[in-house]
């Protein structure tokens, strides 16, 4: 009988190894080291985290994350990192005319292939650009397994699917 329980336990061991050690590879996989800012702009720049740590900081508290049925996945108790808005800034976005506004938009793109988009007036035309965050830091710490930078919109009511992890790049650009 003890026989076979240990045989049993070293089955089960066996299976699931592997599945854990692959979740964890899968991680470092889409892991990020630098954070591109492209497309039309003056300015294009690959940041890391040391160089973000130089920008003008933001802190927030409370981030819920909630799937896009609602349920709360989990909860950040602290996060830090920049205004989007602040590195658009300093990239310069490239517009010719003020009438084209409506026609630009910022896609976020994350490494497993996740993106997500701001339209330019969303960002410069109201409340929700003060509200948009480039991450480096969780709970007090570098972003392990979704970073290193993570983009959250913070005044979205559902607000997973505009919680990007893994971002790789920013990139502004325009319809037409
Ligand atoms: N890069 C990336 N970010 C992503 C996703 C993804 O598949 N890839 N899934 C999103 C979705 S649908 C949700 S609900 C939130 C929370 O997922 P988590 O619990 O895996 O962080 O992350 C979002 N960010
Ligand atoms: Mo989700």
């Amino acid at each position: 009988m003890k026989k076979m329980i240990l045989l049993t336990t070293l089955f089960i061991v066996a299976i699931y190894f592997p599945i854990l050690a692959q979740s964890a590879e899968t991680k470092a996989e889409f892991f990020t080291t630098e954070v591109e800012i492209k497309g039309l702009v003056e300015k294009p720049m690959t940041l890391t985290v040391q160089d973000l740590k130089k920008r003008k900081g933001i802190t927030g508290k409370d981030f819920v994350i909630t799937s896009h049925t609602g349920a709360v996945r989990r909860t950040l108790d602290s996060y830090t990192g920049v205004l989007l808005k602040d590195v658009l800034d300093e990239a310069k976005i490239v517009m010719n005319s003020p009438k084209d506004r409506g026609k630009y938009y910022i896609l976020i793109t994350a490494s497993d292939g996740y993106k997500v988009l701001f339209s330019y007036n969303e960002l410069y035309s109201s409340n929700t650009g003060e509200q948009v965050f480039l991450l480096y830091e969780e709970n007090g710490k570098p972003i392990e397994e979704d970073g290193a930078f993570v983009v959250i919109c913070a005044s979205d009511e559902i607000t997973g699917p505009r919680h990007v992890k893994w971002v790789e790049s920013v990139t502004v650009n325009r319809l037409d």
